[in-house]
Order: structure tokens, then sequence, then C-alpha cells
């Protein structure tokens, strides 16, 4: 399998994260990412590459304008703030809830960090935009292998992508890289597309860009937001709306979840997007679902993943695996690698 590495991850490197009430180092690091590439090398899974740029007209399929001309003059606006801000990240700590309005676009940089992002987790640094771009264009082209007739490729980037909407960057995400490829996709004339979330974080982001589509399919099986991040999204009664009612599929379990019942989500949800007939299948590949992930709470082992990527080779659709959650540094890279050789074993 081929791998779309982005070699600009590092260039997104948040210090902290507000968490109950104090700043604390992030958890989306750059070594994860380059824990999954030494074991790619290490296992001889296939050639990496890296793109050397993105369309910028592919991210604005996805993305509000308003929002990315944002993302592109954020750090420089922080900076204008207060030169001492070169050596801070930017954090939000407003947010247009409920009676405030979102259509005015004010002035205040502080005020667009919060009208465009919905939590205060999710640091942007001075090399966000760059790195998230290039990870886009990683996205790209994972989704162009596949077009051309590949089985499956990899995208491997941070920062990941699943939690950014349209319009607004929120849990460690800022673009959309799954919703990009599953876009690419269709505008290359794949008629159908599903996309399939088994990050432990509901994908709310990608969820929220397809809700009204029947021609792009959602399905994620996650954390039970009741008591789970994001928490305001991802229950089981979010099927879809207008043309695309019946067409998002979400499966929460509870935390503390095992491989068993997790591998019988994972079933059901391939049974419908099998249904679906997709001529591809983008999976955001999150490895948080494993039991020694810091902030997550499924308890799936190392081998489980061996079996998911044997599991999802058997729906027999051409696939785009996108990197996104996992926390486990150490670990996350034997995890990752353990779904895509077990999917290529399987697929043969
Ligand atoms: N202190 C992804 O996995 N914060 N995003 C949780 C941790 C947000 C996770 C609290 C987690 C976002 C891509
Ligand atoms: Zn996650």
């Amino acid at each position: 399998m081929r791998t779309f590495y982005n070699d600009r991850h590092a260039l997104h490197q948040g210090k902290v994260e507000m968490f109950r009430g104090e700043l604390v180092p992030c958890f989306e690091v750059p070594a994860r990412a380059d824990y999954v590439l030494a074991e790619l090398k290490q296992r001889g899974l296939g050639p990496i590459q890296s793109p050397a740029g993105v369309d910028a007209a592919a991210l604005a399929r996805v993305h509000a304008p308003r929002y990315l001309e944002f993302l592109a003059g954020a750090w420089d606006e922080w900076i204008a703030l207060d030169p001492a801000n070169a050596g801070r990240d930017a954090l939000p700590s407003y947010w247009p809830i409920r009676s405030f309005r979102s259509d005015v676009l004010p002035a205040s940089f502080p005020a667009r960090m919060g009208l465009f992002s919905y939590d205060a987790g999710t640091p942007l640094t001075a090399g966000t935009w760059t790195a998230a771009r290039a990870g886009a264009g990683c996205a790209l082209g994972a989704a162009a292998c596949v077009l051309q007739g590949e089985r499956a490729a990899f995208a491997l980037t941070r920062p990941p992508g699943h939690h950014a909407g349209a319009d607004f960057f929120g849990g460690y995400c800022f673009l959309n890289n799954a919703a990009i490829a599953a876009q690419g996709l269709r505008d290359a004339g794949i008629e159908r597309v599903a996309v399939l979330d088994i990050d432990y974080h509901h994908g709310n982001g990608t969820q929220a860009i397809f809700y009204e589509r029947a021609d792009v399919q959602f399905t994620s099986i996650h954390g039970d937001p009741h008591t789970e991040y994001p928490y305001y999204l991802g229950y089981a009664d979010e099927e879809g709306a207008g043309a695309g009612l019946g067409f998002n599929r979400n499966l929460p379990l509870p935390r503390g979840t095992g491989f068993a019942r997790w591998r019988e989500a994972l079933q059901s949800a391939l049974r419908g997007i099998v249904d679906f007939r997709p001529g591809a299948l983008v999976v955001s590949l999150g490895l948080d679902t494993f039991e020694g992930d810091p902030i997550a709470g499924f308890g799936l082992a190392t081998p489980d993943y061996l079996r998911i990527g044997e599991d999802l080779a058997q729906a027999g659709v051409p696939t785009v695996f996108v990197f996104e959650g996992g926390y486990a540094v150490a670990e996350v890279g034997t995890n990752a690698v353990n779904v895509l050789d077990g999917f290529m074993r399987r697929a043969g």
C-alpha cells in the first residue's frame, strides 16, 4: 500500500491545551506521525511519497471561503496583537453560542478565533496552516491513487481532520482531510462514496459536512457522546436530513467497550456500507480505541488492529485510509500499521 506522508506535519506543534482549568501539554504531538512512519518503513508496507502541494480549489469544495481566509492569516494576526505572542499558541476564549450572531465577521482576531472554533483544546501555531494544507494534499494524493486503480492508499498526516467542519476547527483538527478526500473522489466521478470513522471520538465535522447529502454516506463507531467528547453530536438518532436522510449512521458504544462488542459494531457498519454500493471508501483511521490511550476509553489491544484491517478488506471497496487520532504515542505506529497490514493481507 502506498503512503502519502505529510513531511510538513511537525510545523504544527501545539504547546498546550485547556483541560480542567489548566493549560496542559498537548496530546496531539509530532512524534505520533514519526512512530507511524518508522513502523511503515520497518515493515516495508509500500512506497512512501510526499505530495508537492495542494489544490486550493479542492479545499474550498469542503470548507467555507471565510474560514480558509481566516486560517491563512491567523498566525500573523495573532502576532500583530502582541509580538510576544510569537512564543505562545493561539487559543480561543470566546464563542458565539445561542442568541449571538455568527453572520457578522468581527474585526477582533480573538472574536474570530471563537467564531471559527468550538473548544479550547486546539492550539493554532505558527506552522498550522502550512502543515494542515500539506496534509489535505496527502489525503487528495491517496484518493488519486485509488482512482488510478490501487486497492488502497494511506494518508499519513497530522493535524488530524475529522472534528473540523466546513467553517470551524476543534478536537485538534483544522482541515477535514477525510471529507476532502471523499469530495475529491466524488468530483473525479465516483457516484457514491462511503466514509467510515473508527476514531474513538465521533467525527462531528465529517458528519456535519455531509449530513444533507445522499452521495456521501457517513458511518461512525465511537464513545457514547453522553459521556465522551465531542458530547454534542454523535447520537444514534442522527440519521441525516433532507436528501441525506438515511445516509448518516452513528454507532455509539459505552466507555469500557472491548474488541468483541466493538467488532460487532464494525460488522454492522460494514453491512450498511456494502448495501450503499460505494465506488470508494474513506476510513478515518483513529487509533485512540487502544486500551492504553491516555484520553479515551475503549479496550482494543494491538493484535485487534490486524483483525480490523482484515474486516475492512472484506467490504471489497477501494479504500483511502486517513490518519486521525491515537495518543498512546509509542504504540500508535504498530496499531496503525497493523490495520493497513491486515487489510493488504486479506485484500491479497
Ligand atoms: N484532555 C482526535 O482524536 N479533548 N481528537 C479531550 C483531553 C479533545 C480528540 C480531553 C479530544 C479530541 C482527532
Ligand atoms: Zn479521537
